[in-house]
């Protein structure tokens, strides 16, 4: 495919988000995948760029929540068709994780990029979705025995209840990793609440993710 292509079909995904143009979406997405530009190239520099200039229209108060949502509905109805065709990586650690956006918050667009990223990489994901009772993670994490547990927020009010949440998880299972995210979070925050880890993105999140197993696995082994 030609780079002029390419560019056309990233800027046809974005401004289709942008402009909550649904249809337009639907055929720049088709478009990728039968003209055969990679799709994980075409979510993170289409979709997700589009989403990124929802936000600051709705900062600036050019778009307020029906745009976000009919927004949101257009890179969903994206997701939908190139996410199939985003190639799986072979990263040679199976880890298991728990995620989900935490109760009160109904943001899930960026749970649901990072949860894209680790399915690529071939870890087993439990989603709880979104605005999830704080006990939920705590029971899930013990059902699966999951290694790592990701916790989204998108706002300062909901954030807090993230500390709750990892101070019960390591109470229980101190070995279980716990990474949070979402906008109001920050590496400071993190810390403060317990977490042993931040990202401010998916590709982020996922290379933490695969350095904490690494480490994991690597103390089962010493211990086994
Ligand atoms: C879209 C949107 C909505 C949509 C959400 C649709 C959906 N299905 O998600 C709707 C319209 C529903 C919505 C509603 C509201 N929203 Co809103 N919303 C946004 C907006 C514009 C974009 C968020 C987004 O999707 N970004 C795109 C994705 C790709 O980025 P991301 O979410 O940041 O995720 C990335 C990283 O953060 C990270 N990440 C995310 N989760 C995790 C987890 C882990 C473990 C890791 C490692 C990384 C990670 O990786 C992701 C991918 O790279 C933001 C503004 C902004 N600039 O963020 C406001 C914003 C989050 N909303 C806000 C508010 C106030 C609201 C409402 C209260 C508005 C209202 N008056 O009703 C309601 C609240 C509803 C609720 N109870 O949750 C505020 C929050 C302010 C605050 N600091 O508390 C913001 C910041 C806007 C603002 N500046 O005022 N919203």
């Amino acid at each position: 495919m030609s780079d002029e292509r390419v560019k056309e079909l990233l800027e046809e995904l974005k401004d289709g988000v942008i402009n909550y143009d649904e249809d337009r979406v639907i055929a720049a997405a088709k478009a990728v995948v039968e003209e055969g530009l990679d799709a994980t190239n075409a979510v993170f520099h289409g979709l997700i760029p589009g989403m990124e200039e929802v936000g600051r229209l709705y900062e600036e108060q050019e778009y307020f929540v029906p745009e976000l949502l009919m927004c949101a509905d257009a890179l969903y109805a994206g997701l939908d068709i190139m996410k199939p065709h985003m190639e799986k990586k072979d990263i040679g650690i199976a880890g298991v994780v728990v995620m989900g956006v935490v109760q009160g918050d109904v943001h899930d667009i960026g749970k649901n990029i990072v949860k894209m990223m680790f399915d690529v990489a071939g870890f087993q994901v439990f989603d709880l979705g979104r605005d999830v009772p704080l006990d939920k993670f705590v029971e899930e994490q013990l059902r699966t025995d999951s290694d790592l547990v990701c916790l989204s927020a998108m706002m300062t009010t909901t954030m807090v209840g993230m500390k709750d949440i990892i101070r019960k998880i390591k109470e229980k299972n101190p070995k279980c990793k716990i990474m949070i995210g979402g906008a109001p979070v920050s590496e400071e925050i993190a810390e403060n609440f317990g977490a042993d880890g931040y990202a401010k993105d998916a590709s982020n999140a996922l290379k933490d993710a695969i350095n904490m197993l690494s480490t994991l696995r690597k103390l089962q082994e010493e211990s086994a």
